[in-house]
């Protein structure tokens, strides 16, 4: 079947914390500012959450630890904690805003966001217009910057973003994916880890464009099936992963594990408690559902959907348990380098939603998740 094309936006915020923080403080103007996170009683123990682009200049930058960032920063930065809270609602309301121009709308962390405009856009430049007013309404609502990328997926769009920051907006054309990331590190493909890198390095691949063109079954070889097709796929520009709705009629359980891990016997012992809880919502409001989908967060907040949708309608907590456990081993096999914070089971699609017509297009991309 061939699959309509598709106009994905990936929406980020500039230097997130740190704008709000200039944002509420006019004294902050113009200054290099660090929003840190103290973890202990001394005084300087912790990491830096974002610095704001001034600061960066300076070579501070996210995870450096605040004893070495005071050190670039001497007298020339300001130090500030964190508070999620804010950014939170500050957050929430920006992702609102975000919504209201798109056909289906992804929150993928507390800053950014993937909008499939397929439906209301004709095309890119369309596109690039839509754009234009999101960041406009992003600015004079919450005052806050963002940098777009425009592509016909969603790895194109989110690596487009990262082009041009801040307040960028960046169209990467269908067709130019290798043009454009073709000269760059392996690691800066969205997706590829450290782990993977090691492994890169051993058969001599180190930009984008080598691993683009590298023997796919070498790549089976290494890294499995699976996950070196998506490799091969990813360095290619292909990404079919559709943007997934969070808002559905759905019923979702989430809870936080022991400590981040990627321990299978402790995420499905989670899974099999939450499978339960979401069986009993189910049960209780005697409903069918024909789409299940696993929610994974990781220790940096990023949120990621994993769904598969049934042949029939099902109700029962095995069917529940056994989808979600193989999802979760799916997503784990494909993202070796993830450890996650949190995890969730979602169950929607149930008999009585009117699929909006706009959904029924992606059936092609369903259940592949
Ligand atoms: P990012 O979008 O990665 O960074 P940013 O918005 O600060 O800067 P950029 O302009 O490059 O997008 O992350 C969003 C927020 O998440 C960031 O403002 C603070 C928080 N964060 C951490 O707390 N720790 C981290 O290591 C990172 C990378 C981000
Ligand atoms: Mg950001």
């Amino acid at each position: 079947m061939d699959k309509e094309p598709r106009i994905i936006l990936h929406v980020d915020l500039d230097s997130f914390f740190a704008s709000v923080e200039e944002r509420l403080n006019p004294e902050l103007a113009g200054k290099a500012v660090v929003v840190c996170v103290y973890s202990g009683r001394t005084g300087d123990s912790g990491a830096v959450a974002t610095s704001n682009y001034k600061a960066r200049e300076l070579g501070i930058k996210s995870g450096m630890p605040i004893s070495a960032a005071k050190r670039l920063g001497k007298d020339k930065a300001v130090f500030i904690p964190t508070r999620i809270g804010l950014y939170g609602e500050f957050s929430e309301r920006v992702m609102g805003i975000m919504k209201a121009y798109a056909d289906r709308f992804e929150q993928v962390s507390i800053d950014e966001a993937y909008l499939d405009v397929s439906d209301r856009c004709d095309g890119f430049g369309e596109a690039e217009g839509l754009a234009g007013e999101i960041k406009k309404a992003i600015l004079e609502g919450e005052g806050l910057t963002c940098s777009v990328g425009i592509g016909k997926n969603k790895l194109t769009a989110k690596m487009a973003s990262r082009l041009r920051k801040p307040d960028g907006l960046t169209i990467v054309p269908s067709g130019d994916f290798g043009k454009i990331f073709h000269d760059m590190p392996v690691k800066k493909l969205h997706g590829v880890g450290d782990k993977a890198v090691e492994v890169f390095e051993r058969l001599g691949i180190r930009t984008i464009g080598q691993l683009a063109s590298f023997d796919t079954n070498a790549l089976e070889e290494f890294f499995g099936k699976a996950r070196g097709q998506l490799l091969h796929n990813r360095a290619n520009g292909m990404d079919e992963e559709p943007v997934e709705e969070s808002d559905r009629q759905q019923i979702s359980r989430l809870a936080t594990l022991k400590e981040n891990t990627r321990d299978m016997k402790a995420i499905s012992e989670l899974l099999e408690r939450l499978a339960e809880d979401v069986h009993r919502k189910l049960a209780g409001r005697n409903l069918e559902f024909r789409t299940i989908s696993i929610i994974t967060i990781t220790p940096r907040l990023e949120t990621r959907t994993k769904s598969r949708t049934l042949g029939q309608f099902a109700a029962d907590l095995g069917t529940i348990r056994k989808h979600s456990i193989e999802l979760m081993q799916e997503f784990l096999e494909k993202n070796p380098d993830e450890e996650l914070r949190r995890c969730g089971v979602r169950v929607s699609n149930f008999p009585e939603t009117e699929v909006p017509k706009e959904q029924r297009t992606l059936g092609g991309f369903l259940g592949k998740g």
